[in-house]
């Protein structure tokens, strides 16, 4: 008997049940849980697993060793319709545990119980020791064919289509931290070659705290949490990283980065991405270039601002994360194009007198432009987060044919860290075989054995030279695309503990940086640094790190000494005289607005046809409207998605108003009074308080009919930015055009120059 018929029959039944309770209230928006909606009663039908969501993805179903099973990625999952032991048999009962009558002891002999807490016991894993908290997308890269004078990797080529596993992450929090605090970010990128895996492993910042590997584990011991108390989580505003930055100076260039907006994104969509090291590329006739790479995000480098950041850490702890889900699962997908800057491979590793070995210094775009070489698209989220994003293991060894590596000696480190690390983290030397990070090409090599062995070697002689196994696996010869490291000379020198003289430029770049940003940005590194150092115990500190400031600049250092109440010192180095890179700035472009958060507050007197009209036109736009009522539930025939309790002014990039509401009855308009809101007693207090953080944020606001008044309520009518129109469809035109420049900058009065 064909025992799927009956199984078939009772599936279909339940999913047209199912969609049935299709839910009314978010029909065209991101973030539903599961793939059919739930039933309000627990569902009793036995059924198949639930397909998995149309925006999800999975590695591909090879096998441990690259060959294609032709099973679809569900086959990963659990199978049939009923529950069962890790062996496969059926279980009735997996709410008690077996025991000697209902009131009796639990018997030993219950192995559903002992399999189930003991596999509970070792759900865990050690977390990364440094990007912990990340999270990660399924995507596809395609060459432009434009490398190929330069490199000879196969996946560059015109057309060519790669998979792609993404995961972008910070750098000190543990695994549960908040993804705004003040951090670099990690963009890392696993691509499936045909000709083996290539990891970019970059960060969202060019420069890197440190030149020689060897400091890493200083400056991250420095950098997390003081081992005494475990405090502060996730964050540099504290005592030990300002004591180490302080005093190993080659960190200030990256520290001034991450005071500036860089170090909080807008989104991990519109962040650049840095290979940070020179890598040497190697073309088909065998010439050598040097090469920096980029990632630039086709919706341009934008930041949050400061305080949106810190209440975000509360409001909502998994911001870019969801941000990133949201998006790709409104087809909104992120997308980045791949750059080169080619730097001619001279004896002296230099290009305009920077030295490229050196990880603390940038090539600025003026002197070598970024050449684009191939687009990046994320267009799946992950099935199982443990599974993709937890278990995906990155290593900057893992290069295809065409790129190499140099000198770099942070890169010649982490040449060793990476393989070393997923040891221990991920069990044991077979974590290649864990589904994402399966290589797509054919794996034929000859490591065997091991912890979680998948793969089922044939043969006898897993060596070489051997005759046993028909001499199988062979070298690849001359012409048959193996990798093969550049033999590039190495001067004959003593064996030292020593760098090179160009590495003792501490301050140069990072004055660079400083005099390559605009007012306002420049501000932001101010108030950044007076932040963070305001936060540490001892005065010493912060005197030290002052010392550093005149030596990059001294506006900067004025301006951060008057906020901590200290004297500026004087530099103890000449000051660079360096050309600033205007490309280093994010202001000053229009980008598109996808996948842009709009609130529009409703309230049933609201202009509600108008309302829905705006909705349909933002949605056609690519942008993600939500309606922020007083109440849950529908207003008029528009579904709600937040409601004043719920919405803060930080989840949007703008806002829209159609009416001006009331106090709703949860409501506190005379502690709200109290504490400032203007005229809260007409006016819903949390609606004022939206109004005034998106002002007061530089967000752009619109309003029409009863919106109108509350723009006056809130004394912001008729300031940079905020649009009363006529109509619905006005007001939306103008805010969207304003969110082209991701913030009304004029808002924003700087006061340094
Ligand atoms: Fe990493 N780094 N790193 N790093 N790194 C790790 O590897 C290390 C450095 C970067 O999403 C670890 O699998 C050393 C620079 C990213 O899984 C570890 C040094 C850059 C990620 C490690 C550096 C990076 C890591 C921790 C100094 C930018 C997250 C877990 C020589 C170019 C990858 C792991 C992911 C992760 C070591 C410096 C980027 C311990 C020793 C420079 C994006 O192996």
């Amino acid at each position: 008997m064909d025992s799927s018929k009956p199984a078939k029959a009772v599936r279909n039944a339940v999913e047209s049940a199912a969609e049935k309770v299709a839910d009314v209230l978010t029909p065209d928006l991101p973030g539903a849980p599961g793939s059919i909606p739930p039933t309000v009663d627990e569902p009793t039908t036995p059924r198949e697993p639930l397909p998995p969501k149309k925006e999800q993805g999975a590695p591909r179903t090879g096998t441990p060793t690259g060959a294609e099973t032709g099973a679809p990625p569900s086959a990963y999952g659990q199978q049939g319709a009923y529950l069962t032991t890790a062996q496969g048999a059926r279980l009735r009962d997996t709410d008690h545990s077996l025991k000697a009558g209902p009131r009796g002891p639990v018997l030993l002999q219950d192995h559903h119980l002992r399999e189930k807490i003991t596999h509970f016991d070792h759900e865990r894993i050690p977390e990364r020791v440094v990007h912990a908290r990340g999270t990660g997308a399924h995507g596809v890269f395609t060459g432009y064919g434009t490398a190929e004078g330069v490199t000879k990797a196969a996946f560059l080529a015109k057309g060519r289509e790669t998979e792609v596993f993404v995961r972008f992450s910070t750098v000190l929090g543990s695994r549960g931290s908040a993804d705004t605090v003040r951090d670099t970010r990690g963009f890392a990128t696993k691509f499936y070659t045909d000709e083996g895996t290539f990891d970019l492993v970059a960060n969202n910042i060019p420069v890197f705290f440190i030149q020689d590997a060897i400091k890493f584990p200083d400056v991250i011991h420095a950098g997390k949490p003081h081992p005494d108390r475990e405090i502060p989580q996730a964050q540099s505003a504290h005592d030990t990283f300002w004591d180490f930055v302080s005093l190993h100076t080659e960190a200030q260039h990256h520290t001034m980065w991450n005071m500036s907006d860089r170090g909080v994104p807008r989104s991990y969509r519109m962040m650049e991405g840095f290979g940070v090291h020179t890598f040497r590329l190697v073309n088909a006739a065998g010439e050598t270039a040097l090469a920096k790479f980029h990632w630039k995000p086709k919706l341009g480098v934008h930041s949050l601002t400061w305080e949106e950041a810190q209440l975000l850490g509360g409001v909502d702890p998994d911001f870019h994360r969801r941000d990133l889900y949201d998006a790709i699962e409104a087809g909104a997908f992120p997308e980045w194009e791949l750059g080169i800057q080619v730097l001619p491979d001279t004896p002296e590793e230099t290009f305009a007198g920077i030295d490229l070995l050196d990880p603390t210094k940038l090539v600025p775009e003026e002197l070598a432009p970024v050449q684009p070489i191939g687009r990046l698209v994320l267009n799946r989220t992950p099935t199982n987060f443990f599974a993709e994003v937890e278990q995906v293991a990155f290593h900057p060894g893992h290069l295809p044919p065409g790129v190499d590596v140099t000198n770099d000696p942070l890169l010649q480190g982490r040449l060793f860290s990476y393989l070393d690390t997923q040891l221990t983290r991920l069990g044991g030397p077979n974590f290649a075989q864990i589904p994402v990070n399966r290589p797509h090409a054919p794996v034929n090599d000859m490591l065997r054995d091991g912890f979680h062995q998948h793969a089922v070697h044939a043969g006898v002689a897993p060596y070489r030279p051997n005759s046993l196994d028909g001499g199988n696996p062979f070298p690849a010869g001359d012409d048959e695309n193996a990798f093969v490291d550049v033999p590039v000379t190495v001067a004959q020198a003593p064996k030292v503990r020593a760098n090179p003289a160009s590495f003792d430029d501490h301050f140069s770049q990072a004055r660079l940086f400083w005099l390559s940003m605009s007012p306002v940005e420049k501000e932001h590194i101010v108030r950044a640094y007076t932040f963070e150092l305001g936060k540490c115990y001892h005065q010493a500190i912060r005197e030290r790190q002052l010392r550093c400031l005149a030596n990059i600049d001294p506006e900067l250092c004025a301006q951060v000494a008057t906020g901590l109440g200290l004297p500026a010192p004087e530099p103890t180095v000449p000051l660079a005289d360096v050309a600033p890179s205007p490309t280093l700035s994010q202001l000053g472009r229009e980008w598109p607005a996808d996948g842009r958060v709009l609130g529009i507050v409703v309230d049933p007197d609201a202009d509600l046809d108008g309302v829905g009209e705006v909705r349909r036109a933002a949605l056609g736009a690519g942008l993600v409207p939500l309606l922020i009522a007083p109440h849950g539930g529908v207003v008029g025939d528009l579904p709600v998605q937040r409601t004043f309790a719920t919405a803060r002014s930080v989840e949007f990039d703008a806002l829209l108003l159609a009416g001006a509401p009331a106090p709703a009855p949860d409501a506190l308009p005379t502690r709200d009074a109290k504490a400032g809101a203007a005229d809260s007693t007409t006016v819903d207090p949390r609606v004022l308080l939206l109004v005034e953080e998106a002002w007061r944020h530089a967000k752009a606001v619109g309003a029409w009919g009863g919106g109108v008044t509350v723009l006056e309520r809130a004394g912001v009518t008729g300031t940079p930015g905020v649009v009363s129109a006529e109509s619905g469809g006005d007001a939306f035109a103008a805010v969207r055009q304003l969110l082209s420049a991701h913030r009304v900058w004029e808002r924003f009065p700087a006061s340094v120059r």
